[in-house]
């Protein structure tokens, strides 16, 4: 059962917000522990806390659309003296080299794109860290559009139903990380601004025996620029003609 009330006003907030498309990850599964996301159309209605989530707040289910900005990172707010979006007050917990399934609401099939996570170990308590634009971020996964012409976002993962599966790397060292899962949706890209950046930060702790960390890291923002390549894209021309670069570093 729940412990807050949900007030009754958000539902007609909701019935009007959700005509919108777009989407965000509304649950994570690991083993078998579901973690409801972060969900933007009622958790800011309970009272008198808001439920406990391993995802930091997001505003809505709109992208980022402005590389320069701090919400590039978590799709947190900029402004009002943050540096980053608000750290969740809990985090779930992983074994190095399992699995992370990623349960994203229905994704337009209109918005095409590739599907990217990153990592970023916590120096201190991930409940109150925030990155920053330092350069602490490292690639984990990534799909972009296969070599028959199927996009990550939507193709692939309307046929997992909605669920995007990566995994830890096995021999990551243990230790608090946040993870960064985005689509960039690539229908408007044919101009900068135009790709839709749809990033989350999951909170986990990752345990094993592991004593690996990379040696190259990117920030956020900072990874990505208006001549990255990915990151301007026509997808009515290109789309047809050959491979598409994934924004950012390598894997
Ligand atoms: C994804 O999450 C939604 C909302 O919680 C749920 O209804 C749906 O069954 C989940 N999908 C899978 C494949 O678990
Ligand atoms: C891009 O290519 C894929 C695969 O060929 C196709 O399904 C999709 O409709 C194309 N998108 C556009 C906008 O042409
Ligand atoms: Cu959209």
């Amino acid at each position: 059962m729940f412990t807050s009330s949900l007030i009754l006003a958000s539902l007609f907030f909701s019935t009007i917000t959700t005509v919108k498309a777009h989407g965000y990850v509304q649950d994570v599964v690991i083993g078998t522990t579901h973690y409801t996301g972060y969900l933007p159309y009622s958790d800011p209605y309970y009272y008198p806390a808001p439920p406990a989530r391993i995802i930091r707040k997001i505003p809505g289910n709109g992208p980022v659309t402005d590389v320069s900005l701090i919400d590039i990172q978590c799709n947190g707010y900029s402004g009002g003296g943050q540096v980053g979006s608000a750290p969740a007050p809990i985090f779930a917990t992983v074994a190095a080299g399992s699995q992370v399934h990623l349960n994203w609401t229905t994704w337009p099939a209109s918005h095409a794109g590739p599907v990217i996570t990153y990592m970023a170990r916590a120096p201190s308590d991930i409940t109150k860290w925030n990155p920053g634009t330092a350069a602490v971020w490292f690639k984990v996964d990534q799909s972009g559009k296969t070599a028959d012409g199927k996009w990550a976002a939507t193709d692939l993962l309307t046929a997992s139903n909605s669920i995007y599966t990566f995994t830890i790397p096995a021999t990551l060292k243990a230790g608090q990380y946040i993870i960064r899962h985005e689509i960039i949706a690539l229908h408007s890209a044919y101009v900068y601004p135009g790709a839709q950046f749809y990033p989350s930060c999951l909170q986990v702790q990752v345990t094993g025996t592991g004593t690996k960390l990379p040696t190259s890291f990117v920030s956020f923002p900072g990874a990505y620029t208006p001549s990255t390549p990915g990151v301007v894209w026509d997808l009515y021309t290109a789309n047809k003609t050959g491979a598409y670069p994934i924004p950012g570093p390598a894997v």
